[in-house]
């Protein structure tokens, strides 16, 4: 059998998507009286991908089949297109996977009837870059505490996944991406799943903006998630340092809200009739957006910044301890520019179309006060300076912080631009000189990485020869 594997961007990869259009039932033995065909799934995650099911033949004409049945190699996994392989010495389905954008090879298990496959191999090229699947926004953290940097990242249907380090920290090697655990189950988070009544919302996604921060003080980091609706979930650490462990989904809520199946159910109606672009009145919230966390008033307790729920403006949420010594959340105050105009994406200058912010907060110059990268997609060119990824410094102090107007993010100069849809970065230190580099993401998560020093030249260097000295 000759496996056809294709780099991302080769033609094979075009040549096989244009055979599986056509095939849409296939017998892989040639022999057995058994259809395959790819079964939607329930409404709004059909572009991800569907069940591979199995139906046996009942009569040849006219043809007719029994109802389909999950295959059970592929129960969990996303089918966007198969190909049977009916010759050669291995035989079975090369499978494309929609959810993770990867192409695999099952074998066909000739002695059983028909029905049994097995995963054989990832098709793969040894010199592929890492690609991660639909928005799989980057994080950088050191999830196992062994002092080199891991990858976390999000995803555009609702999984957060951790990638581990195996190499160095200024020579990263990256284990497979692996799903995160809370209660023993993959953590995801989606519309329909948050909100009752939205099965049949247009897109059922997740966007999850995964990060990993000690949010409750107590020596552990936990796993935050802020995601695509307007509410923020976090997973508690129950594990250790080194081999964290996640208890049920937790929500985030400040002062004066409560949750309850009613105001979910509300939210539901009200996406249904409007869309998550739109301002929910009451939710302290906004949609998408990447919320950072960082102990902005240096009392010692983590806080959190995001999007006002109603205005979109940048609002702080400080961590406080009550009388009997339980941690809450000060409802939202706005945060300013030194020119005293809040933060919102009128200070880019961005006017026209809407999709997701991000805030990453990090001390990017080393003066011990918390900074925030602050990335907009959507925008289309139309930002200041045709940029996408803006540096609001912290001319503060360490307790009241005040930010310098937006810096354009520039590589040598040049403004970043790497997508139209999402270059919501990582920020930290990737290469072991000490300084955060940016660490870039398009929509189908291929990497791009920013060192310090090319983000703070104005130019490339340049270089002159001197004559050749003889001695
Ligand atoms: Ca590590
Ligand atoms: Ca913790
Ligand atoms: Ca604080
Ligand atoms: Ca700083």
């Amino acid at each position: 059998m000759k496996l056809i594997m294709p780099g991302k961007s080769s033609k094979t990869f075009f040549t096989l998507l244009a055979l599986c259009t056509s095939l849409f039932a296939a017998e892989p033995s040639g022999r057995n009286p058994y259809a395959l065909k790819l079964t939607p799934r329930g409404n709004g995650q059909y572009i991800f991908g569907k069940y591979l099911t199995w139906q046996k033949r009942l009569s040849e004409s006219p043809p007719d089949y029994t109802p389909s049945q999950p295959l059970k190699a592929f129960r969990d996994l996303w089918a966007i297109s198969l190909l049977a392989v009916h010759d050669g010495p291995l035989r079975g389905l090369i499978v494309q996977l929609g959810a993770w954008q990867d192409t695999a090879f099952f074998i066909h298990t000739p002695h059983r009837d028909g029905r049994y496959f097995t995963f054989l191999a990832k098709a793969t090229s040894i010199s592929a870059v890492m690609g991660l699947g639909d928005q799989a926004w980057p994080y950088i953290c050191d999830w196992d505490d062994d002092g080199d940097w891991d990858m976390l990242i999000g995803g555009g249907i609702g999984w957060p996944r951790i990638l581990v380090n195996h190499g160095t920290h200024s020579r990263p090697a990256f284990a497979e991406a692996q799903n995160i655990l809370s209660q023993g189950r993959p953590i995801r988070i989606r519309m329909s799943q948050v909100f009752p009544g939205c099965e049949d919302y247009k897109h059922d996604m997740g966007y999850t903006y995964p990060k990993f921060i000690d949010w409750d003080g107590d020596g552990r980091k936990d796993l935050m998630l802020p995601n695509i609706t307007n509410r923020i979930f976090w997973y508690k650490n129950i594990g250790t340092k080194k081999t964290p462990k996640f208890g049920p989904r937790r929500q985030i809520l400040p002062d004066g809200y409560t949750e309850t199946d009613e105001t979910l159910a509300v939210t539901g109606q009200y996406l249904m009739a409007n869309w998550e672009g739109e301002p929910q009145a009451d939710q302290p919230f906004w949609w998408r957006t990447g919320a950072g966390f960082a102990d902005f008033n240096n009392d010692g307790l983590m806080d959190m910044i995001t999007l006002d729920g109603f205005s979109r403006e940048l609002q702080l949420f400080r961590q406080y301890q009550d009388d009997t010594g339980r941690l809450r959340l000060k409802e939202g105050r706005e945060l300013k520019l030194t020119d005293g105009r809040v933060i919102s994406e009128k200070v880019v200058d961005r006017r026209k179309k809407h999709w997701t912010e991000s805030f990453q907060c990090c001390d990017w110059d080393n003066d011990g006060l918390i900074d925030i990268m602050y990335s907009l997609a959507g925008g289309h060119g139309n930002m200041q300076d045709g940029g996408s990824i803006y540096l609001l410094r912290n001319t503060g102090t360490k307790k009241d912080p005040v930010f310098d107007k937006p810096r354009t993010m520039s590589c040598f100069g040049s403004p970043i631009m790497i997508t139209s849809h999402g270059p919501h970065p990582g920020v930290g230190d990737i290469n072991g000189d000490g300084k955060p580099d940016i660490l870039t993401c398009h929509e189908d998560s291929i990497y791009a990485f920013f060192s310090h020093i090319a983000l703070e030249m104005p130019n490339r260097p340049r270089y002159r020869l001197s004559q050749l000295i003889n001695k």
